[in-house]
């Protein structure tokens, strides 16, 4: 009957994005090992960062749009890595002493810590560079244009435009007053969306998709991204006032101007909902192949870390 094949065919996400998350840490594990004693330091440092358990949302969100133009994991695999290692290396910075100045991530000791800052600073950059070298050196069964447009636009959410752009920005603004809307969505759309834009429009070229098909994942990505910061903006909030223990880490924040601030926490929901729905909107033209990205969508506003 009807309903039965609607409980037998519905997509199960959190059977995805194991799948998935499985996929992306055995890539990982085998992208970055030590040649020669010489780079056991250097290496060790970056292989701790890259391997240190994040969600990987990003390799998640470009073997979705891979496959639903029909493209293959194999042949993204090396782009899901080199997605990872760039949002690695830039935690790794965002934690130094000259930027945040944490020492935990993830529940563990910041690369700093561990490693010494001058060479936290090294892995980072050893990190970024190997990011394009992979991609470059292991995408193979792909028209070599598709290969260089992905890493023009890997390189592009690195630039001003992009992580290191938005995160001057952000700078900038940090202990100000008077951040408006308009500018906290600059920082967001550049410091965190644009990544997540690379990740959906890589996992596109790589199976061929088209200049039509990349706009819509441009917005598709463009609203997870500012919706994913909206919810991190209200994690903040609802995590500091349930754990009594983390307000020390929290006063950090203090000269921080986030959405739960500017338009109240209710309001806030609303807005990330919104953005959602906006995303989801924009792949309607994909119908049943779209669900790993309508799904992941969902996930970015009700994921509890
Ligand atoms: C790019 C050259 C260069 C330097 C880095 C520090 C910096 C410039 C940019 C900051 C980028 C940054 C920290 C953006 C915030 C991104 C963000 C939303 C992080 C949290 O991502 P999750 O939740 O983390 O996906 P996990 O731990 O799950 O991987």
């Amino acid at each position: 009957s009807a309903p039965m094949m609607a409980a037998t065919t519905a997509f199960d996400l959190a059977e995805y994005m194991e799948e998935k998350r499985q996929y992306t840490e055995a890539a990982l594990d085998a992208s970055l090992q030590s040649t020669c004693p010489e780079t056991d330091t250097i290496v060790e440092s970056m292989r701790y960062s890259l391997l240190a358990g994040g969600k990987r949302v990003r390799p998640m969100l470009c073997f979705a749009a891979t496959e639903m133009f029909g493209g293959s994991l194999e042949v993204a695999s090396p782009t899901a890595v080199s997605l990872e290692m760039i949002h690695t290396m830039s935690l790794i910075h965002d934690d130094l002493p000259a930027m945040d100045n944490d020492d935990f991530r993830r529940g563990k000791p910041t690369n700093h810590v561990l490693y010494g800052e001058d060479v936290a600073i090294l892995a980072g950059d050893a990190m970024l560079s190997t990011a394009f070298e992979y991609v470059a050196a292991n995408t193979k069964g792909v028209p070599a244009e598709r290969v260089v447009k992905v890493l023009r636009m890997l390189g592009e959410c690195v630039g001003p435009l992009g992580l290191a752009g938005g995160q001057v920005m952000d700078l900038k603004c940090e202990g100000k007053s008077d951040v408006s809307i308009e500018t906290l969505q600059w920082i967001h759309t550049y410091k965190t969306a644009a990544l997540l834009k690379a990740a959906v429009c890589c996992g596109a070229v790589l199976a061929g998709a088209s200049e039509e098909d990349l706009k819509r994942c441009e917005t598709y990505a463009n609203k997870i991204g500012l919706a994913f910061q909206v919810a991190d903006d209200i994690l903040d909030v609802t995590a500091s006032t349930e754990e009594l223990g983390k307000t020390a880490g929290k006063d950090l924040d203090a000269d921080k101007t986030t959405y739960p601030k500017l338009l109240g926490l209710d309001r806030s929901r609303e807005v990330a909902q919104e953005l959602v729905n906006d995303a989801k909107a924009a792949l309607e033209p994909y119908g049943e192949r779209a669900a790993p990205l309508l799904g992941l969508a969902d996930y970015i506003i009700t994921r509890s870390n």
